[in-house]
């Protein structure tokens, strides 16, 4: 038994030196140290020694047993140390390297000019004020003095919204305008000077200047003796203070059947400093606004008495005004989704 007990000590610990891996180091474990093996199976044997033999070979088996749970932690220390220096050098992390920068999101050009234009009028003493984006016929056209079948109604290509029959006509809205009805009707008698941004859409052909979807920013001030000259003075102030000193803006006389006198504004081209491009149409001149003294009875539909009050409004279109302070080549961009062109800003 003692000769067999130690074939199989000597045999388990030349298996041992040719193990390199913590997983194998397991298997010889199960296959030498547990309650089944040759070790186990020599102890029952024990009980066919004489009783002189037995401690004997009792202790022998523990020794060798002893020897080999000696051998197998000094092994298994050393693999698992040895694993771990793997793993760290492998995992090594070079703490002197910079850092990545984690990409920050930013406002789109159409919010940073609208915010710029709020921010300028509100310093102007302006109300922001929103109205709704779906609009009857009614406040998009009738009570701006559009009368029904009025060619000037053509001037807007409008998406209309499918309604159930019997229903007021009703539409998206193809200007901010309506909201000076929505103003006026919430302050009437009272003045007020107040700023209107919101969406608008149109069924446009999409130019480099021209979009179905872009933003206005409406502007109304209604009160006693208001004046085309205060008109004029409030939308050289926002060039100025949009573009700086230099901006140079041109009033043309227009027509819209919601104010009178009407103008339209251009600004001076700023891609090719009014020699002439694409986006200008060759003219030296970008439009960016229309505008014009309240008309009567626009007025009046807003519960104001003409006889006593006037009032000045004009549309703006903030893409019109980022094109030019940013110089951009095409109005497509804004909502192109294009991360290279919404990085810039
Ligand atoms: C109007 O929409 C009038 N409601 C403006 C107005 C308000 C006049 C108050 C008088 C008093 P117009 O269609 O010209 O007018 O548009 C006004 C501005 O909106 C234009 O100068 C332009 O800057 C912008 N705009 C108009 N159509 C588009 C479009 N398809 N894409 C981008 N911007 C546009």
């Amino acid at each position: 038994m003692i000769e067999q007990l130690e074939q199989v000590e000597k045999q388990a610990l030349a298996e041992l030196e040719a193990i390199t891996t913590v997983e194998s180091l397991r298997t010889w474990r199960s296959t030498y140290l547990a309650k089944v093996g040759p070790i186990a199976e020599i102890s029952r044997g024990m009980g066919k020694l004489s009783a002189e033999e037995r401690p004997r070979v009792g202790q022998r088996i523990n020794a060798v047993k002893q020897s080999l749970q000696g051998a197998y932690d000094a092994l298994e220390q050393k693999l698992i140390a040895e694993q771990r220096a793997r793993e760290l050098e492998h995992d090594r992390v070079d703490v002197t390297l910079p850092g990545r920068p984690a990409p920050a999101g930013r406002l789109h050009p159409t919010t940073q000019t609208l915010r710029e234009i709020e921010r300028i009028f509100s310093n102007l003493g302006f109300t922001v004020w929103e109205s709704p984006e779906v609009e009857t016929d009614e406040y998009n056209f009738g009570l701006l003095n559009f009368p029904p079948d009025h060619p000037a109604r053509d001037m807007q290509d409008t998406f209309f919204v499918k309604m159930p029959p019997g229903s007021p006509k009703v539409v998206m809205r193809t200007h901010t305008s309506p909201g000076q009805i929505h103003a006026m009707r919430k302050f009437a008698p009272e003045p007020v000077r107040v700023i209107l941004p919101g969406k608008c859409y149109r069924m446009e052909q999409v130019t480099a200047r021209s979009e179905m979807m872009f933003y206005q920013v409406e502007g109304l001030a209604v009160g006693e003796n208001i004046t085309m000259g205060d008109l004029k003075g409030t939308l050289q102030e926002f060039a100025t203070q949009m573009y700086g000193p230099e901006a140079t803006i041109r009033f043309r006389p227009s027509y819209f059947p919601f104010t009178e006198p009407s103008v339209e504004v251009d600004a001076r081209c700023f891609l090719c400093s009014g020699k002439g491009c694409r986006m200008c149409k060759y003219s030296g001149w970008l439009e960016i606004l229309g505008a014009g003294m309240v008309h009567p009875n626009v007025l009046r539909n807003g519960g104001y008495d003409p006889e006593r009050f006037s009032g000045f409004a004009f549309g703006m279109g903030p893409e019109r005004i980022a094109i030019l302070k940013y110089g951009i080549d095409d109005i497509r961009w804004f909502w192109s989704g294009d991360l290279r062109f919404l990085e810039q800003f």
